[in-house]
């Protein structure tokens, strides 16, 4: 073969400077280049994505198709006639695929919550001795939602009731909201009475979790529902049954398990792995297995076994929401966002990389097979089909062995690392562990333990609003770029973040999370509150199922008053400028359906389909009070947010009073000039 012919052929490599915004990142694209090691962002610059996909408009329901709807270069003129085989208009196609994405961003979600909904049952019924409740306030609070009585009548007198019956109560109260045959699945009523109204008005409140994933299986089968409304009505039901179902019983059963957050001191960033350690990176989704691991590497049996083979210790990292859940409840430090997991491997520091489930590449076999990493998989559901994986099932029954024989399979592979060891040296402090509980605690002032404080600080002006940023990485954009520079946008215009997920970790990595970030970052107003009371302006609030820990902040604010009777009144928007799993979109519609004006980032699937894109973009304020839109742009995207908190602010009748602030801010800078 000619050399040009056989360079034509070589893939092409990533640009390390082009591909992310961080310079962990950026130097260890380059060392996994040096070595030969292929990584998402090479794979990237040789497989284009499908533009009619992105679209939303290509249906492969049967087989028939796919058909497929491509958008013509000049946009509809007049009726759009596009239509697959069957005769199913754009609009139709896109709706199916729209919501299915909810089916299966709410099928994770939720079978997380099952998971730790079945090991609370195992707790509750003394079936496991390595999980206790931790937090028993919290169970007797989560109860209540559940309406289990927490107080019986002895001899006249209400008593508390004994906490052993009331945990086997709400474990089957919690397992049976998978798959109740009656009613509507509980967490609804958590939210506002309003917003409750709206949803009874509208037929989307959730019967039971499995069912809205399953009706959304049927309906979108070959022949069945035609009507992207009526397809758009059950995806808002299956997303509600994952933000105020699903997430909201994987985050309450986790806290009373494992404990609920408080704001914790950690770090973020690869160059957290250390050299003369044993490193181990838990990586996934699922607390109930990190926590087991949490505690063996703690252990002075297992951190003996690493001094026996000339390591120092462990060190644990985390990558994607499990490194959000280790962080959050025990300050374990973050090794790295989505894209950042094979990066992880290229250092040639990570003894065992352990998965779960949610957002694990496949090619993480093949990266470990270039090194000494033992990849281990720990779920039933989540195998890998290369020779060098080896998978440990974990059961709550036996956890504790399951983890220690993890963790011993990593410190016996510390001494057979094969290639020259480089770990960045770029981490970040950060303060995570902000749940709604310690929200209240922190901003509650002299009315302890209420969002009084954070609403007087809205309504004077101080703080502007609200942000949700949340959600992945994508690496058909800059790594982390678009995360920083709306989230940056957004403090700089005296707007609170409140985060969960890759965001979180790519803020932390920012050095967002730490409290002295304020100075540095923030307008003057948001800047007065967090220097006062001693927060970062950013707010890690936890994982992606941790999502719901901002549904129940926002109904809290509503809660304190002053703000409107429901979640779409104050000034408060969403966002995910990074997303691509499916999660984010179900997670993105239930936060719409609950008042929120959301805004994705990079594509948006159901841009080939205009009125079906248009339904979700701007009727929907008609619906739900909230809305989709789309923005690439980061700093328009941020502003679009602006925008929308503005919009809130003046129908609440609060904007005259920000304008006095900022002139009180400006005066003072004069009278100190
Ligand atoms: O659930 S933010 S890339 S890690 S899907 Fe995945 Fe997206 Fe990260 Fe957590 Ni959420």
């Amino acid at each position: 073969m000619a050399e040009k012919e056989k360079a034509a052929k070589k893939p092409k490599l990533a640009d390390p400077i082009a591909a992310s915004v961080d310079r962990s990142t950026q130097v260890m694209i380059a060392r996994a280049q040096e070595l030969g090691v292929e990584t998402i962002f090479d794979r990237a610059e040789n497989m284009k994505a499908c533009n009619i996909g992105t679209q939303g408009t290509c249906c492969k329901n049967c087989s028939m198709g796919p058909c497929r709807l491509p958008l013509p270069k000049a946009g509809i003129v007049g009726e759009d006639t596009r239509k697959g085989l069957c005769g199913a208009t754009a609009n139709t196609i896109a709706a199916r695929n729209f919501i299915r994405m909810i089916a299966g961003g709410a099928a994770a979600h939720s079978d997380h919550g099952r998971t730790v909904a079945e090991v609370f049952r195992a707790v509750a019924n003394k079936e496991t001795k390595d999980y206790k409740i931790k937090d028993f306030e919290k169970l007797v609070a989560v109860a209540k939602n559940f309406d289990i009585a927490t107080e019986i009548e002895v001899d006249g007198k209400m008593v508390d009731r004994d906490l052993d019956e009331v945990a086997v109560e709400l474990s089957e109260k919690a397992l049976a909201e998978w798959g109740k045959p009656s009613g509507t699945i509980s967490g609804i009523k958590r939210a506002p009475k309003a917003r409750q109204e709206i949803w009874k008005k509208m037929g989307v409140e959730p019967r039971n979790i499995d069912r809205e994933i399953v009706d959304i299986m049927h309906r979108t089968h070959m022949g069945v529902d035609q009507d992207y409304k009526n397809l758009m009505k059950q995806g808002t039901r299956c997303a509600l049954a994952d933000g105020w179902g699903g997430s909201m019983i994987a985050t309450d059963l986790q806290d009373i398990m494992f404990g609920t957050p408080s704001p914790i001191l950690s770090e973020a960033n690869l160059g957290i792995m250390k050299e003369d350690h044993v490193n181990i990176i838990v990586h996934g989704h699922e607390p109930v297995l990190s926590e087991m691991i949490v505690a063996a590497s703690q252990s002075v049996e297992m951190v003996d076994l690493a001094k026996k083979v000339g390591a120092k210790g462990i060190q644990l990292g985390g990558i994607c929401c499990t490194a959000n859940e280790m962080l959050q409840r025990h300050g374990v430090p973050i090794a790295g966002t989505f894209l950042q997991q094979e990066l992880a491997i290229v250092t040639g520091a990570c003894d065992a990389m352990v998965v779960d489930v949610q957002c694990i590449m496949q090619n993480l076999a093949n990266v470990a097979a270039c090194f000494h990493t033992k990849l281990i998989t720990t779920h039933p559901m989540g195998k890998m089909e290369q020779d060098n994986v080896i998978h440990i099932e974990f059961d709550e029954h036996h956890a504790m062995e399951d983890a220690i024989r993890i963790v011993t399979m990593a410190v016996e592979n510390y001494g057979k690392r094969d290639k020259e060891v480089m770990i960045p040296s770029f981490k970040a402090s950060q303060v995570g562990g902000f749940s709604v509980e310690s929200i209240k605690y922190h901003l509650g002032g002299t009315f302890r333990g209420t969002y009084y404080t954070l609403n007087d600080n809205i309504i004077n002006g101080r703080i502007r609003g609200v942000a949700g940023v949340v959600g992945c990485n994508n690496v058909r954009v800059k790594h982390n770029d678009g995360h920083l520079a709306v989230v940056k946008e957004l403090i700089k215009n005296d707007v609170l973040v409140l985060t969960t997920g890759c965001n979180a970790i790519a803020c932390a990595m920012e050095g967002l999370l730490a409290p002295e970030s304020a100075a540095a970052f923030c307008g003057p107003g948001l800047a007065e509150i967090c220097e006062t009371v001693g927060i970062p302006p950013v707010l890690h609030m936890g994982s992606c199922v941790d999502n719901s820990r901002i549904l129940l902040a926002a109904t809290e604010v509503v809660k304190a008053g002053g703000m409107g009777n429901d979640i779409s009144d104050w000034p408060v928007a969403g966002s995910a400028p990074e997303w691509m799993s499916e999660k984010a979109i179900s997670i993105g519609e239930y936060v719409v359906a609950s008042g929120i004006y959301t805004v994705f980032g990079v594509t948006f699937p159901t841009s080939g389909a205009p009125v079906f894109n248009d339904y979700l973009m701007k009727e929907y304020e008609n619906i739900y009070g909230g809305m989709w839109d789309f923005e690439a742009d980061p700093i328009k995207h941020a502003h679009k947010m602006i925008a929308h908190i503005d919009k809130k602010r003046k129908e609440l009748g609060i904007d005259k009073a920000r304008e006095r602030v900022m002139m009180d801010m400006a005066s003072r800078q004069a009278l100190e000039g």
